[in-house]
């Protein structure tokens, strides 16, 4: 018996793509099921793509058939730089390489067959999305959320642009180049997602994987303690610092300035600037993970300039020194050497005086370094307090004096947006002769992506070598005007993504208030490694748009999952470690269905699994055992065995379906299938029931059964089965025979047979009774529904 897997697939993909659009104006039932959009670098989709898609794809047809309206849209994240590499290296326009390397990722999801809503697609890289891009840019500026700074930027010499702080990795490196990253001072645009810190911190309603929350949480990063002002000595300035310790003032014996921070320049003595000056710039060419590096030795100068200590009055010394970074706090510190490990070592280092204002236990006596909580000591009105009361006492001592306050301070970062690099959205905004930046006004988006440019990277922004957007520039606003000439990064374009599917044709407007009954997102699936960039961004965006009027609810995405990773031989698939698996030659040999069952059942679908050729005939068996289970000949007769199992799969595979469970529940059909298999004849219900149980995981096979069992109707437009809590009891049971503590026989025993029946059929056995003919029966011990024993002494 043969099975065309590849016709099968053929005849359904193309059944498929017939069917009618989706209608987005009735979102009663709605599910809108979302997979990451895909980057079209130009490498073809490979298994971990399948993984994301695949297996939620069973998940969306599984609630499909449970009666919800799915909507499950795809696209493609089609700007950035691996796009535009892709092109550069190929010598070929990026819009050319991108449309064509698209056209073959659509195929080969397609190949997926995923009921993928395609009429609501979406490219970044297109006018009309990117019009709206430019919009939201405009949106965000109106309303005082974007704005233009001189930064130091981490700054890629190899891909000549400006990487985020996520892009550059802990040794320096940067993450697409491995280039050594430098540092650089560029004007740019941000987004101010500060604004929303403490908002971002609040995951109260929605339903995200444990991890990834944790992450969002430390990379925003939220301290509280106060801010202290400390007087220059013989200065008009002072010096604010941030500090989650208040408590330790008395032990405070040197400040330290970032060697960045502007005082610097202002408070060095003259004697002192050289060495000042040396420092600055050996400084700049360190990123900020390997100046907070602890396990690297301090450095740092002095300025020769005191400061006043305001809870003592003692003159303490003013340093600079690069573990103290100026974006961070104040770009400030007190340094309390007695009580904080960095400063403990820069203190013994430099000779520095240390104070201690801590015990660890309130009757010790112990004077010594100690970097937590405790009590306090040599600090005047604070001891013997709790440090914890202490910060509370001082902060008020501060706020009575008008020298420092409560302070909350956070980790986070506003997201630079600038990037230097042509395949982007282009920033709508010009400036006039004056170089004062002006918005663009509406009537002119899309402003249009030039393309008469040099895009082969320089160090400096592409688009200024195009002579067309210079000359459009000056014929709208005049003579002298300039165009911006940064693009916007490309997780501007996927912050919003979601709500653009939605509306996707719209010319008018980013997407019409009707549509917002579709939001949030019920569940999104992608990489962990979008735990805080991407998925921070798009809550952000999505609470930005909120106060902007947009839209009416307060986060994207409801249930966030992350798939698991597919290793090769334990290690992460990739492209630049030349380990992934081409899914194209296993689905022509065994069909897109077992590919997807096979991707599925190799582990649970949040850890993945290690690919290996060799499983796959495994699942290829039991389609086919499947096929075998649909051919046989029907009766009308109910087998009970059958009946069991069947309710009882049906009910552990819909549980597990809920919970996106898909490895169990395929392990659950098999065994159906292997009981199914050797009866002569089963019934057309138990048939029917098999074959929709198995529909979302083998979806182009199963819309093949459905037909063959006689239907016209896709499987997909019927109900889910149902089990019958009354059949799920086991009616039989299985009885160990012992024979002195030996395991000898078994038998199935019906649940209403009494303990002496039961003892009957055990000594009915031909085996048992051999044993006990001869002998005497000591005792007989039974176990209810388990086992049987005969003690027994041989004649
Ligand atoms: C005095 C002190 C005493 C501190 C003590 C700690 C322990 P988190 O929790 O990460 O927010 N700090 C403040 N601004 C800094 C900067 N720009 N660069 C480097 N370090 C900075 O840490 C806050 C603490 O980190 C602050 O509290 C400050 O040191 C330091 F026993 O002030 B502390």
């Amino acid at each position: 018996m043969d099975i065309n897997f590849k016709k099968i697939d053929k005849k359904w993909q193309e059944k498929w793509s017939l069917s009618k659009e989706i209608d987005l104006t009735n979102s009663s039932n709605k599910f809108y099921c979302l997979t990451m959009f895909s980057y079209p670098s130009g490498s073809k989709l490979h298994v971990g793509h399948w993984y994301n898609y695949g297996p939620t794809d069973s998940y969306a047809r599984f609630l499909k058939m449970n009666g919800y309206n799915v909507f499950q849209p795809q696209g493609f994240d089609a700007f950035g730089l691996p796009a535009e590499n892709f092109a550069i290296k190929h010598g070929v326009h990026p819009r050319e390489s991108t449309n064509d390397n698209i056209k073959t990722m659509k195929e080969q999801l397609n190949s997926i067959g995923g009921m993928f809503n395609w009429e609501h697609e979406i490219r970044t890289c297109d006018e009309s999305y990117y019009k709206w891009n430019q919009w939201l840019f405009l949106e965000l500026y109106k309303n005082k959320l974007a704005y233009q700074k001189e930064a130091m930027v981490n700054w890629d010499p190899i891909d000549q642009t400006v990487l985020a702080n996520e892009q550059v990795l802990a040794d320096g490196t940067s993450d697409r180049s491995g280039a050594k990253v430098i540092q650089k001072p560029l004007k740019q645009w941000f987004f101010k997602i500060t604004d929303y810190a403490d908002e971002l911190l609040n995951f109260e309603n929605i339903d995200w994987p444990k991890k990834t929350v944790s992450m969002q949480k430390n990379w925003i990063g939220k301290s509280v303690g106060a801010s202290i002002d400390f007087s220059v000595k013989n200065s008009k300035e002072t010096i604010q610092v941030f500090t989650t310790r208040p408590d330790t003032l008395f032990g405070a014996t040197y400040l330290v300035l970032s060697p960045e921070n502007p005082l610097v320049n202002k408070l060095t003595k003259n004697d002192y600037k050289d060495s000042v000056n040396k420092y600055k710039e050996i400084t700049n060419d360190k990123n900020e993970q390997q100046r907070l590096d602890l396990t690297k030795e301090k450095t740092g100068v002095f300025t020769g300039r005191y400061a006043i200590n305001p809870i003592n009055n003692k003159e303490i010394p003013i340093w600079i020194a690069d573990y103290v970074l100026m974006s961070y706090g104040t770009g400030a510190i007190m340094a309390v050497p007695g009580h904080d490990e960095r400063d403990n070592e820069f203190a013994n280092k430099f000779n520095l005086p240390i104070t201690f204002v801590v015990k660890d236990k309130i009757n010790s006596i112990d004077e010594k370094p100690f970097f937590g909580n405790g009590y306090c000591i040599n600090s005047d009105f604070l001891n013997d307090m709790s440090t914890k009361d202490a910060i509370n006492k001082v902060i008020k001592w501060l706020e009575d004096k008008s020298i420092g306050k409560r302070y909350t301070n956070y980790r986070l970062r506003d997201w630079l947006i600038s990037r230097q690099r042509y395949w982007g959205t282009p920033i709508p905004i010009v400036y006039d002769p004056d170089g004062n930046p002006h918005c663009i006004p509406e009537k002119y988006l899309p402003w249009k992506l030039p393309d008469d440019v040099e895009y082969k990277p320089k160090g400096t922004s592409p688009l200024g070598s195009s002579k067309e957007l210079i000359d459009r520039t000056e014929k709208i606003f005049g003579k002298g005007w300039r165009p911006e000439v940064d693009t916007m990064d490309t997780f501007v374009c996927s912050s919003w993504y979601y709500l653009r599917y939605l509306d996707s044709k719209n010319n008018d407007k980013p997407f019409d208030q009707k549509i917002l009954n579709w939001m949030p997102v019920d569940c999104y699936v992608g990489g962990a490694e979008h735990a805080t960039m991407h998925l921070l961004y798009a809550r952000f965006i999505t609470k930005a748009l909120r106060d902007m009027k947009y839209i009416n609810f307060d986060e994207p995405f409801k249930k966030l999952y992350h798939q698991g990773t597919i290793t090769k031989d334990g290690a992460k698939m990739s492209k630049s470690k030349g380990n992934t698996v081409a899914p194209d030659k296993f689905i022509e040999k065994y069909g897109s269905d077992t590919f997807r069952i096979y991707l599925m059942f190799m582990g649970p679908y949040n850890e993945g699994g290690d690919w290996n050729d060799k499983g796959i005939k495994g699942i290829d068996r039991f389609l086919k055992k499947i096929w075998k289970v649909i051919n046989l000949p029907e009766t009308n007769e109910i087998d009970k065995k059958c009946e069991h199992l069947l309710n009882k799969t049906i009910k552990i595979v819909t549980e597990n379906l809920n919970q996106m469970v898909f490895n169990t529940s395929i392990s659950r059909l098999m065994e159906l299938a292997n009981l199914l298999v050797q009866k002569d004849k089963i019934s057309k219900i138990l048939k029917e029931k098999l074959t929709l149980l198995l529909a979302p995981f083998a979806p182009h096979f199963s819309e093949e059964l459905w037909s063959l069992v006689g239907y016209k109707e896709s499987i997909f437009n019927q109900s889910w089965p149902e089990y019958d809590e009354s059949k799920l009891e086991e009616d039989s049971f299985k009885i160990i025979v012992q024979v002195n503590g030996k395991l000898r026989a078994s038998f199935d025993v019906s649940k209403n047979l009494s303990k002496e029946e039961i003892f009957n059929q055990a000594k009915n056995i031909e085996k048992i009774d051999n044993y006990l003919k001869d002998s005497l029966v000591l005792k007989e011990i039974y176990v209810p529904n388990k086992l049987i024993n005969f003690v027994i002494k041989p004649n």
